[in-house]
């Protein structure tokens, strides 16, 4: 097969002062930041899906991005070939993961039987060229959202058959991931919510998409599969309504189904947005329940309501989210995994050189930036320093549970009130954050 990108070089570090588009300017793989290098804090991935399924179609319009490496044909070939143009995309950019559904990396067949040997094929030529190029599968995950037969949910449809199906899908979905040596797998639940309550029966679905984790689980220990198993909250689109919704309804979903010290969460940004909250505020729910495990890099638009996927460029939410995640001690299993789309009219395949170098440069700049914060010390101080009063007095006695409401009583009566102590000083703090911006 001729190269899939040609013209373009592998993607070199040059330093801020480069004015050449196709090269990093802030991410150098090698440098070490806070005992790390950039490579390792950051681990970042390429998705499959967007960057070589993504044709640039819209509810209003037909694709606009012919791929050259691609001859438009639902062949194992042409899959195969497609798998060999990415891995060519993940070296010149250097980057050490990527991640696929099954469906985007081989096509269905006629039956479920002749759809794994098309996967079986495909995966013959991602392993030889991991091998080859040393890039690793950050995760794996089952589509279990496109084909009609899931036009009602796959763990949650009220067609039985389709549960089967969707774990004769998981199941195979996870050997590959297992066979490709994936670091996880994780769980999107594509159509797991409704349209409409009227026709739903939503305590029976909560149970059946729990019963279906719990059967990957049991597998996951069968297979010797030891990746970290996610799941990708996101509150609408393509349903209504989803039950994984946020990551305070994710980890209530797993508490509740005795599931999560089986599951991380892998967070997305625009999905974030999309429930109403910010990233960093999805960070620290997942962090504060010690069930921080990867992230989807993208960003929405403000303007427009939908997961418009973009790829992240904003220096304020790369620190913001690289502050939760070091935080939190930083990635182990999962990293930076870019689940955005290069837009309809940039069709081009250099743009997603572009794309990538951009939320790679974006990222590498986050983290040098919140790493700063942290050695600074003047914000977590301030933390720290708001909350004195538990430190000690009554405050250390409520938290080590030896003050009843009794004697708060009387210590309340005895004191009178309350005399505010701390100002939350948010201005001050938003002008601390951009001293290092
Ligand atoms: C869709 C999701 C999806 C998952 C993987 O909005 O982000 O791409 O990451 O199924
Ligand atoms: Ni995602
Ligand atoms: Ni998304």
């Amino acid at each position: 097969m001729p190269a899939a990108f040609p013209e373009i070089p592998k993607i070199q570090f040059e330093g801020p002062k480069s004015k050449n588009p196709l090269a990093f300017k802030h991410y150098n793989a090698e440098e070490v930041v806070a005992g790390r290098t950039l490579r390792d804090h950051l681990r970042f991935a390429v998705v499959y899906w967007h960057t070589f399924r993504g044709t640039g179609s819209d509810p209003f319009g037909a694709g606009t991005m012919q791929r050259p490496w691609d001859d438009g044909s639902n062949s194992v070939a042409n899959a195969e070939n497609r798998a060999r143009a990415a891995f060519e995309f993940f070296e010149k950019l250097g980057a050490p993961f990527y991640c696929f559904h099954d469906r985007d990396i081989a096509p269905e067949g006629d039956t479920l039987r002749a759809t794994n040997r098309n996967l079986d094929a495909v995966v013959r030529v991602l392993k030889a060229e991991q091998q080859r190029t040393k890039v690793k599968l950050l995760w794996g995950t089952a589509n279990l959202f496109s084909n009609p037969r899931f036009m009602h949910g796959a763990g949650t449809s009220c067609n039985a058959d389709a549960f089967a199906y969707a774990a004769a899908q998981i199941k195979k979905a996870m050997e590959i991931t297992h066979e490709l040596k994936g670091s996880g797998y994780t769980f999107w639940g594509g159509r797991e919510g409704y349209m409409t309550l009227l026709n739903t029966d939503l305590k029976r679905e909560q149970d059946h998409l729990a019963r279906l984790l719990h059967l990957a689980v049991d597998y996951k220990k069968r297979l010797g599969f030891k990746g970290q198993f996610y799941i990708e909250p996101k509150p609408k689109e393509p349903t209504k309504h989803q039950y994984d919704s946020d990551a305070a309804a994710c980890l209530n979903f797993l508490r509740a189904y005795d599931l999560l010290p089986h599951f991380k969460l892998n967070l997305e940004t625009n999905h974030a947005t999309l429930a109403g909250h910010t990233m960093q505020h999805e960070l620290e729910v997942a962090g504060a329940a010690g069930a921080l495990g990867s992230i989807d890099a993208n960003t929405g638009d403000e303007l427009l309501g939908w997961d418009t996927d973009q790829f992240p460029t904003s220096i304020y939410l790369t620190t913001y989210t690289m502050l939760s995640v070091l935080k939190y001690g930083g990635f182990k299993t999962g990293g930076v995994n870019f689940d955005a789309k290069v837009r309809r009219e940039s069709f081009e395949p250099v743009d997603l050189f572009h794309a990538h170098i951009g939320g790679m440069d974006a990222f590498a700049r986050g983290l040098k930036i919140a790493v700063a914060i942290r050695q600074d010390g003047r914000l977590e101080k301030f933390v720290r320093q708001r909350y004195a009063s538990w430190d000690s007095g009554i405050g250390a006695k409520i938290e080590k549970g030896r003050a009843g409401f009794q004697e708060l009583e009387a210590y309340m009566l005895e004191k009178g009130d309350i005399t505010p102590n701390a100002s939350g000083r948010q201005e001050y703090l938003e002008n601390l954050i951009n001293e290092f911006i």
